[in-house]
């Protein structure tokens, strides 16, 4: 009994310094992450109690070969809407249907455990955007079972061409990057990091976009008119109607100016 109450303190303990240092460094391991715990180690997680509405939070855990991970979690959850709010969902793999715990937000719990199938383990918190419960905190240790471990093939893989790799070793496709929803989750080095952008204001891309369209019209209307004057030459040149036409206005323009120049001179000789 006194051996439980000392795992009880140390645990709380572990919990408190792991929740101090990830308030301190603004969650720089908190939401979502790629952990290696050796075999027989152990290492904690924490939504944090000050988690941010419509959190997702991703964490790859994984341990030596010969090695299964447990997790002992604390889960405070809620319901709204008669639907869960902030829950966790653990995996052994990527498949939706490999759950261990899902959604199990009708109780809080307290000191339960959860054992993988395998060396590795998929954990993801999620909040929705109604009140903050105390979430979750897991303590994972890497347990030894030698040769009684599942043969599931390692998820974690290489990713794509076409997506590129969080920090937490999720491979997200690209075109989720920057669209303002926290796709990996994880918070640094992520598919969301670094979509500040340009450091200009919506009016000045407005303005921008107006001169571009403005632009496009002058250039499309010049192309228009110098086509069409091209295209009635080019008619012109091909019909002997109006070619002998043109060649009458020139020979009585030539006229004219004759008559004109004959009479100017007679006009000198008086
Ligand atoms: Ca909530
Ligand atoms: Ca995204």
């Amino acid at each position: 009994m006194q051996d439980r109450e000392y795992n009880q303190f140390v645990k709380r303990v572990l919990i408190s310094v792991v929740n101090v240092l990830m308030a301190v460094t603004k969650l720089s391991e908190g939401c979502g992450s790629y952990i290696k715990i050796p075999g027989g180690g152990s290492h904690s997680i924490s939504s944090g109690t000050n988690y941010s509405p419509y959190s997702h939070c991703l964490w790859w855990i994984e341990t030596d070969s010969g090695y299964r991970l447990d997790m002992e979690i604390d889960l405070e959850t809620d319901i709204n809407y008669q639907r869960c709010g902030d829950y966790v969902i653990i995996r052994n793999s990527n498949s939706l249907s490999d759950i261990i715990l899902d959604r199990n937000c009708s109780v809080n719990l307290t000191d339960h455990v959860v054992s993988a199938a395998a060396s590795w383990m998929r954990v993801q918190f999620y909040s929705d955007g109604i009140q903050t419960t105390n979430g979750f905190q897991g303590i994972i240790t890497s347990v030894y079972v030698g040769s009684s471990i599942s043969n599931i093939s390692n998820p974690i893989q290489a990713c794509r061409s076409y997506e590129m790799e969080c920090s937490n070793k999720v491979c997200m496709t690209l075109s989720y990057r920057c669209d303002g929803f926290n796709d990996c989750g994880c918070d640094h080095d992520c598919d969301e990091s670094g979509c500040d952008g340009l450091p200009i204001g919506k009016y000045t891309i407005m303005i921008i976009g107006g001169m571009v369209g403005f632009g496009l019209f002058l250039f499309f209307f010049i192309f228009a008119y110098c086509y069409e004057s091209y295209l009635r030459k080019k008619a012109l040149m091909n019909d002997p109607e109006a070619q002998a036409e043109l060649q009458r206005k020139k020979k009585e323009k030539q006229r004219r100016e004759a008559y004109k120049k004959t009479a100017k001179e007679k006009r000198g000789r008086r």
